[in-house]
């Protein structure tokens, strides 16, 4: 009888596949931050994560596979609390998945979107992702039905956070959460490498998809919702004053400047438990 094998980790060609729709999602999520929460503690409510962040469905074959990367330095306490809500989150979703996080090394000026760059690259030579999403360390969803996978177009997830009153802060934003396709991001030639600092490098990323004749699209209000982790502007992250300038030109350095461009140097990749740690030199501004 077949039906009293042991199916956890079993992932031969027998696994159906998962439904369509994961009956294992609710609705909206109550996002508190529990003071006293510890890594162990993330780790132990999620024990079918294995080394590196990464997940399976255990009783039956995912539709999707998302990488999840998150550009970092110096967040810890936030990283600790998107953890805790992301695993499982993306385990009700039914997703095969692993998380990233691209730790730029050093002191230097923080680049969020070269950051990225780097995430896409390195976690592409460990699999076959067919989705990306691009996320804040500080955004906590807070609707089950905001899933992670890809549309035919890039896609705006964060469309409505509780900073902005739960509505886009205007209507060309592309801030905080985005997703793509492997395909997507190189049609794009990813992400800018040239912002150094605060702002700016969103809405480069925004007008590439236009450019490259994509279009942004976005979940409902209703669904799009995140909580920010409050915060002041980090040290290290100061406002770039030369964000107008460079955006004014994005069309004609997209072609030149992006993921054809990117270089760095991968200073450490450990496989954590509950995510891939990169750490990465990005080099200075020239
Ligand atoms: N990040 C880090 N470390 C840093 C800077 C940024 O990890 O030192 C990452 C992190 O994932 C963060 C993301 O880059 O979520 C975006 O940076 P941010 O949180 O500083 O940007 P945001 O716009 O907040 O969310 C800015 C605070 C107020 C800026 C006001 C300027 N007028
Ligand atoms: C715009 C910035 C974006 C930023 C957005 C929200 O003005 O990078 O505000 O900022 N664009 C420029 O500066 C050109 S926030 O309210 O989160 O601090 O994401």
């Amino acid at each position: 009888n077949l039906s009293l094998l042991p199916k956890a980790h079993n992932h031969g060609d027998d696994m159906p596949f998962c439904p369509k729709t994961s009956p294992l999602i609710g609705g909206p999520i109550h996002v508190s931050f529990p003071s006293g929460l510890t890594l162990a503690e993330v780790q132990r409510k999620n024990p079918l994560v294995v080394r590196g962040g990464r997940y399976r469905p255990p009783d039956c074959e995912a539709r999707h596979r998302t990488a999840i990367i998150i550009p970092h330095r110096h967040r810890e306490h936030h990283l600790k609390f998107l953890l805790y809500y992301l695993h499982p989150f993306l385990q009700r979703q039914q997703l095969h998945y692993g998380i990233y996080v691209i730790h730029q090394a050093g002191n230097y000026t923080f680049n969020r979107a070269k950051l990225m760059n780097v995430g896409f690259r390195e976690a592409m030579k460990e699999e076959d992702w067919d989705c990306l999403f691009f996320h804040d360390v500080d955004l906590i969803p807070e609707d089950d039905r905001n899933t992670y996978i890809c549309d035919s177009n890039p896609k705006h997830a964060a469309i409505a956070m509780d900073k902005f009153g739960y509505k886009l802060p205007y209507k060309m934003y592309f801030g905080g959460v985005s997703a793509l396709t492997p395909l997507h991001y190189l049609k794009m030639n990813g992400f800018p490498n040239n912002y150094w600092g605060w702002g700016g490098e969103d809405d480069d990323i925004g007008v590439r998809v236009s450019l490259a004749g994509m279009y942004i699209t976005r979940p409902s209000l209703k669904v799009g919702r995140y909580k920010m982790i409050k915060h002041k502007l980090d040290k290290g992250n100061d406002v770039n004053p030369k964000r107008f300038n460079m955006l004014a030109k994005t069309r004609q350095t997209w072609k030149l400047d992006g993921m054809n461009t990117a270089e760095y140097e991968i200073v450490s990749r450990e496989y954590q438990p509950l995510y891939t740690n990169i750490t990465v030199n990005i080099g200075t501004e020239t």
